[in-house]
């Protein structure tokens, strides 16, 4: 292709990204004569639904594990429990403890972006904390880091337990223990509270509590989601969105379901410096049970939005096989990260 030709191409493609499948894959004609099996996917990639190329450095936990792993269910038996314990009390409750350490760790967030993370247990979002109603939860926190950190539980608890106030901050190389109650139902958040809060916040220090009622919900493929973002460069504006961390990184790995199984989907927004952000699945509706405290659906819908640290609990069936694109329907955050698929076999 003549050089005037691609550079059209290519200028046509940057402002029409969704439009432009065979156009940039001409655009691309070093590649054309090595196409990887699944085309479909990779045109939606080189149609601008996706980053050129894959994460190379690291840093973060596999993306696709955290889905599906809560209470360090991810580690192997030996090292895990380093991390998770649990004890049985009285009335069938269960005594469970966490090791929790924070630790500075350089994170890449898209291909070849990396960016100076504060994270709790080396990985963001932060390990997801499990429980059933009314068991006690204790986590044992050590700053590893060099200022002070806390760890803020959304959920009751007694003022002392809050990591709130200043006094109330873990300075460097020192512990703290929080014990609570698991309460009440539902899905709720952790994150730091150290000052200032948009900082503590943004550079990573958050994670996922859930409180399942005592009698479990229905059997379903269970998923957690945490939409988030980075500032990169420290205009208090984000560059980077995503679910769960790394940007378009389920458009490379689509989610994997079967048609008509359950999915519950636990969905919490974190994101720090933009109003609202919200979640919308193609060609399906879902139950949405707002921060998951009541056990009737509050809406029957295809997208929700969500303030930073509001989140609910989506219950969906697929009708259909194939892929369907999940992204946030605030388009800016969708083309610049939040966006996903999920895979649906029969
Ligand atoms: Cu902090």
């Amino acid at each position: 292709m003549n050089s005037v030709r691609r550079a059209l191409l290519m200028a046509a493609c940057a402002g029409m990204a969704l439009l432009c499948q065979s156009g940039s894959s001409l655009a691309q004609d070093h590649s054309t004569h090595q196409l990887p099996p699944d085309a479909r996917r990779h045109s939606h990639e080189s149609a601008g639904l996706g980053t050129v190329g894959q994460p190379a450095r690291g840093g973060n936990i596999d993306l696709t594990t955290y889905l599906t792993t809560w209470n360090f269910s991810n580690l192997p038996s030996g090292e895990r429990e380093k991390f998770y314990r649990e004890t049985p009390l009285s009335e069938g409750r269960l005594m469970r403890e966490y090791r929790f350490y924070m630790v500075n760790k350089e994170i890449e967030i898209a291909p070849g972006v990396v960016f100076p993370a504060w994270t709790y247990n080396g990985q963001v979002p932060g390990p997801t904390i499990r429980a059933t109603f009314g068991d006690r939860i204790r986590i044992r926190f050590l700053n590893q880091g060099d200022r002070p950190h806390t760890i803020h539980f959304h959920g009751f608890h007694p003022e002392e337990m809050d990591g709130s106030d200043p006094s109330q901050f873990v300075l460097p190389g020192e512990e703290f223990v929080y014990e609570f109650d698991a309460d009440p139902v539902g899905v709720h958040l952790y994150h730091c509270h150290s000052l200032p809060l948009t900082q503590h916040i943004h550079k990573g220090l958050y994670g996922v509590y859930i409180v399942d009622p005592k009698v479990p919900r229905a059997p379903a493929r269970e998923l957690i989601m945490m939409m988030n973002g980075f500032d990169t460069n420290f205009d208090e504006e984000n560059e980077v969105y995503a679910v769960n961390t790394f940007a378009f990184y389920y458009v490379h790995h689509p989610i994997q379901v079967r048609k008509d199984e359950m999915v519950r989907i636990y969905l919490v927004n974190i994101l720090e410096f933009d109003m609202i952000n919200s979640f919308h699945v193609h060609a399906h509706f879902f139950n949405e049970f707002r921060t998951g405290t009541l056990s009737v659906p509050t809406n029957y819908t295809d997208t929700v939005a969500l303030a930073q640290a509001e989140r609910s609990i989506l219950e969906m069936k697929f009708r259909y096989p194939g892929e369907f694109m999940f992204h946030a329907h605030k388009t800016e955050f969708a083309e610049k990260g939040w966006h996903g698929m999920f895979q649906v076999t029969e």
